[in-house]
């Protein structure tokens, strides 16, 4: 199974590192054909090289369109060496056999990134190198395929190890590599033009990313994983530059995620907002007269769990939240910016990692969510609405007053991120009691209710800050009862979507304690 290397056709886009690899085939006697960029590239440094056009007979054509497609190139590719029928049509065409292909594709994904225009995208989409890499990969039988620079190290050391020849695990391990390469490039493709051509919808699409890191590990640590780019280039987690700390974890990656998409639900034009994450529920969110401000009422929503979280802020991390930040132990911190001095101030805690992105990401920008199941995965639209107060319908006697109102706004946008059944209590743009995850609503209006007496309690206040607060639920309130315990903890104004069989009960259940009650008509469950 070990096949020697004796003639490479290698064709690149991405000339990183080649001329070293190039020149470690050479020196193993292995004949280079390459085509034009590649080419130039290798005799300028003085490498013997068979232009691609000396082999098919033909010019490179059509602006470089047509290059290598051509029976003498994948004939070469494909002919198995064992068939004697394959060799007996490659002498009668002169078709010499290709043993190591090293493609890596024109740059379709960093032209999009780039904002590239149409035409330019288009021209950017790669015939010839995909049909290469799927036939060497199909051949690995007796063809090697590499796709990537950062394989050209294990390549020699291949090489090195079997005297200038492959072992077959190897060459299958790269064909099921090149497989993935060319997968994730069309889907790359597709998922662009369904956004050209204004198609974004979550149908008829082919999905892949691309491999951005290994994991140390999981979920827990023994699952290995890995974290892949969908090629969008939404500010977040994917695209930040981290300063300091540690490799971000798997769980880590997942939280700070849901730590920035909430802030981004808040206008830095309005005002500074932070929210503080543990296992991507917030622990507490608010807005503050400074960031300093915002990050410390965030902090006295729930500090227990507030220990070891993630922290997103929606504007510059400044000197004064960063102090404050590091009074306890937190695990990753993400914002769209840092001053030195902050980042000064995190220096001396070695292992508190800092992010920053240079943008939030816009709320209401479209998108694709995915959800894994048994067999398969479910992709659906991201959850993208927002309200305005307009679009609230006041069905108590009482309608909210106007600090209500606006609280009653900040706890539906916090709602939106919370697992359900999700319940977020607020009082003056803060979040002081949250409810997540519960498998019945009334134990969600509980258990945020009790969180916010034991911060009372620990805070060393007369009462929890639960009185004169208001209420979000992320969808109906089936029965009276989780409304009545929210009024029982002191809230005097809810926001809910209504749409319940009991919805006459629940609002007469409001009415009777005096409570202000608005329905938004959109739930925002999050399972
Ligand atoms: O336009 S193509 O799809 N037509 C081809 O026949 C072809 N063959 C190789 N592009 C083609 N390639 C690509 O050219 C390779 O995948 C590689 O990315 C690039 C290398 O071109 P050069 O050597 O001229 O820099």
């Amino acid at each position: 199974n070990l096949v020697p290397i004796g003639r490479a056709l290698i064709s690149v886009s991405d000339k990183t590192g080649l001329v070293d690899f190039a020149r470690a085939l050479a020196a193993r006697r292995v004949e280079l054909i390459s085509t034009g960029g590649t080419s130039l590239t290798l005799r300028t440094a003085g490498l013997k090289v068979r232009d691609v056009a000396d082999v098919t007979g033909f010019p490179e054509m059509m602006d470089g369109r047509v290059k290598t497609l051509h029976p003498m190139v994948h004939g070469g590719l494909l002919a198995l060496r064992d068939d004697d029928e394959h060799l007996v049509a490659m002498a009668a065409h002169g078709i010499e056999p290709i043993d190591l292909l090293v493609v890596n594709l024109y740059p379709f994904e960093a032209t999009v990134a780039k904002g590239a225009d149409y035409d330019t995208c288009i021209e950017n989409i790669d015939i010839g190198g995909p049909a290469m890499i799927r036939a060497a990969a199909k051949n690995h039988k007796f063809v090697t395929v590499v796709t990537d620079p950062e394989d050209y190290a294990t390549l020699l050391d291949q090489l090195a190890a079997h005297d200038g020849a492959t072992g077959y695990a190897y060459r299958q391990r790269q064909a099921q590599i090149a497989y993935a390469r060319t997968a994730a490039y069309d889907a790359a493709v597709s998922t662009w033009m369904a956004g050209a051509i204004g198609q974004p919808a979550p149908r008829r699409r082919a999905f892949a990313g691309t491999l951005a890191q290994t994991l140390r590990y999981g979920e827990n640590p023994h699952q290995a994983a890995a974290f892949y780019l969908d090629g969008s280039d939404r500010p977040g987690v994917a695209t930040a530059k981290q300063w300091q700390g540690k490799e971000l974890s798997y769980n880590n990656i997942n939280d700070t995620d849901a730590a920035f998409e909430l802030v981004a639900e808040f206008d830095p034009a309005q005002g500074p907002a932070c929210a503080i994450i543990k296992h991507a529920n917030p622990c507490g969110v608010a807005r503050g007269a400074t960031l300093a401000e915002a990050y410390a009422r965030a902090f006295d929503c729930d500090r227990t769990s507030a220990f070891g979280g993630i922290i997103a802020l929606n504007q510059m991390l400044d000197a004064d939240t960063a102090r404050k930040i590091t009074e306890i132990f937190t695990e990753v911190v993400i914002a769209p910016e840092a001053t030195p001095e902050a980042r000064e101030i995190f220096a001396a805690k070695k292992n508190l990692r800092l992010l920053t992105t240079g943008a939030l990401p816009d709320a209401q920008a479209g998108g694709l969510a995915w959800r894994q199941v048994a067999g398969g995965f479910l992709v659906q639209d991201r959850d993208v609405s927002a309200i305005t107060a307009a679009d609230l319908k006041v069905v108590t006697k009482r309608a909210p007053t106007e600090q209500e109102l606006k609280d009653l706004m900040f706890a539906w946008k916090v709602a939106k991120h919370v697992k359900s059944n999700a319940i977020i209590y607020v009082r003056d743009g803060a979040t002081v009691g949250v409810g997540a995850g519960q498998m019945s609503r009334v134990d969600s209006t509980r258990i945020a209710a009790r969180k916010a007496q034991d911060m009372a309690e620990a805070l060393g206040l007369p009462r929890p800050l639960t009185q004169g607060s208001v209420v979000a639920s992320d969808a109906f309130f089936p029965f009276a009862d989780g409304l009545i315990s929210a009024a029982e903890a002191g809230a005097t104004a809810i926001i809910q979507p209504g749409g319940s069989m009991r919805d006459a009960e629940v609002i007469a259940a409001a009415d009777e304690r005096g409570l202000a009650m608005v329905f938004t008509g959109q739930r925002h469950f999050r399972h």
